[in-house]
């Protein structure tokens, strides 16, 4: 006989899944009786927080659904912040948790890990929460799971799929294999039209791709060459495109005078984007273009997001973008712009604001160390605000800065999660002293994987960022000099290698090794290094 709980594990095996981050319970013992014998590998992290950003970190890298296992109740709301930093991102995080047995329901106070209402919980934040409630039911909700979290049918986005623990030891339902229909939207084609004739009067167009243009950067360079338009990268867009394109402002198109290009541009087409003032941090009031915007975004709610859209289409970036250049007609030569040209005088001669300037040394010190295939898990850290803007990536889900919700503690976990991911990829985790100790317990999580993993720890000795918010704000500084510990010392005490950086040129050293070590490094810097101030 087959259960529930194993035809489930069967069902994401089929689906291409080959990792499941979780920490098991009494409630979820039939799935883990279908990952037995399941060939996928189970990794446990040491607080479900840390394994549901581990798989939200898998599937940023892997462009395919990270999935993460709970048990009921505070298994399943510690997994809520990751859940909400994938809708807030529009990553594809599945989380699978049971939920008390169907006869328990609804008793009220007493049965363990029960809540009033488990499912109302992640139908708050998830793009799609179900309970699958008889065994016949699982075919139709991973079917409905894949399809949120590939697009398919609408917006990408996180998934919560609860079974009630007496339904997982229940025998499976025969499967049912039916085809789905691809329900993608296709462009409207008037749109389109629209959006091709605006282009073709345009005169100074600019591109500006974010976290759903992410596989889409072929796509864009193909139109940009056409037309003459420098390509700005949002922070989750990071990679999309190489950086030493000559069309490329990478995700510098905030900073003067390379936001020239957007602001002043009389058509910007923005792809996968929110426009989020979090981009755009530097500019009062965020971005506010004089020209049309035409906005192309799988979730028509996107479409007026933060700016306004003068043409908006529903659509798969890809998809749309080709149309568009199909629509194009033939375009003078003569009119095309020399955008080359214009982004490389912006970028010769930006003025970095003082927020980033202040951390270029140590920067650039991250940049020299890491090769070029690098993946960066960054947490808000100061120097981490500063790396969003100066330092590139190559390929799409290379930069994990989960920028949308802006939770602490992110960085080492989606490190492990991108790590699994990319076997044979460099990563590095940057986080601050605060931050850092969110999820420090997921060292030992990497420790037990043997990752090659520095851990680069801003040490300001408390929250700077805030510190430095209250200083500006006239407030009295208050609680923001929380005494951390010898993280170095917590590293080894965890199996793992800590050393602090004396020098920035120490610290490439510590980098080249920790890259190459049988274990995670964590590896402090903190203002007393030498040349970190320039
Ligand atoms: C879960 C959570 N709690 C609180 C905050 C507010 N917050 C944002 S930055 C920050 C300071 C973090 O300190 P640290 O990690 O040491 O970085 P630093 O600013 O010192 O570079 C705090 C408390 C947050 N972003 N997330
Ligand atoms: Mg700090």
């Amino acid at each position: 006989m087959t259960t529930v709980g194993e035809a489930l594990v069967r069902g994401l095996a089929e689906r291409g899944v080959d990792t499941v981050f979780g920490i098991p319970g009494v409630h979820t013992l039939e799935l883990y009786r279908g990952l037995a014998g399941s060939g996928m590998r189970h990794v446990t992290p040491r607080h479900e927080q840390g394994g549901a950003l581990a798989a939200d970190g898998y599937g940023r890298v892997a462009g395919r659904p990270g999935v993460c296992f709970t048990i009921s109740g505070p298994g399943l709301t510690n997994a809520l912040t990751p859940l909400a930093q994938a809708r807030q991102d529009s990553t594809p995080l599945l989380v699978v948790s049971a939920c008390v047995g169907r006869e328990q329901r609804g008793r009220g106070l007493g049965v363990i890990h029960d809540l009033p209402d488990q499912l109302a919980v992640t139908k708050a934040i998830a793009r799609l929460a179900l309970s699958i409630d008889e065994p016949e039911a699982l075919d139709d909700a991973l079917a409905q799971a894949w399809d949120a979290l590939e697009g398919r049918n609408g917006p990408r986005g996180p998934v919560h799929l609860q079974i009630p623990a007496d339904v997982l030891a229940l025998p499976a339902a025969p499967s049912r294999k039916e085809a789905r229909p691809d329900d993608r939207a296709v462009p409207d084609a008037g749109a389109v039209e629209r959006a091709a004739a605006l282009i073709a009067a345009a005169r100074r167009p600019a591109i500006l791709l974010g976290g759903g243009a992410r596989d889409a950067g072929a796509a864009a360079i193909a139109l940009a060459e056409r037309i003459g338009a420098p390509i700005g990268l949002s922070i989750n867009a990071k990679g999309a495109i190489p950086s030493d394109h000559p069309l490329c402002v990478a995700s510098r198109m905030m900073i003067a005078p390379a936001e020239r290009l957007f602001c002043d541009a009389d058509v910007v087409i923005a792809v996968g984007s929110q426009l989020s003032d979090l981009d755009w941090w530097a500019r009062p009031g965020g971005f506010a273009p004089d020209g049309a915007v035409i906005r192309i975004d799988l979730d028509a709610a996107v479409l007026d997001a933060n700016v306004p859209a003068a043409v908006g289409i529903v659509g798969d970036a890809t998809a749309v973008l080709r149309a568009i250049e199909a629509a194009l007609g033939p375009r003078a030569e003569e009119a095309r712009p020399d955008a080359e040209r214009a982004v490389a005088d912006a970028l010769a001669s930006l003025r970095w604001p003082r927020e980033i300037s202040g951390h270029m040394p140590l920067v650039r010190a991250l940049d020299g160390a890491l090769p070029a295939e690098r993946i960066v898990c960054v947490d808000s850290t100061q120097p981490g605000y500063a790396a969003n803007h100066a330092l590139d990536v190559e390929h799409p889900g290379s930069w994990l800065m989960p920028i949308g919700y802006g939770s602490l503690g992110t960085a080492l976990p989606m490190a492990i999660g991108a790590s699994l991911a990319a076997p044979g990829r460099p990563v590095l985790a940057l986080a601050g002293d605060g931050g850092v100790v969110f999820t420090i317990q997921e060292l030992a999580t990497a420790r037990d994987l043997g990752l090659a993993l520095p851990l680069v720890v801003w040490d300001n000795g408390g929250y700077g960022e805030i510190r430095d918010a209250m200083d500006a704000g006239s407030v009295p500084v208050l609680g923001c000099d929380a005494t951390t510990c010898d993280l170095p010392r917590v590293a080894e005490g965890f199996g793992c290698h800590g050393a602090r950086a004396e020098s920035l040129d120490h610290l490439g050293q510590l980098i080249a090794d920790a890259l190459a070590a049988n274990a995670p490094t964590l590896i402090t810097v903190d203002p007393a290094t030498r040349g970190i101030d320039g």
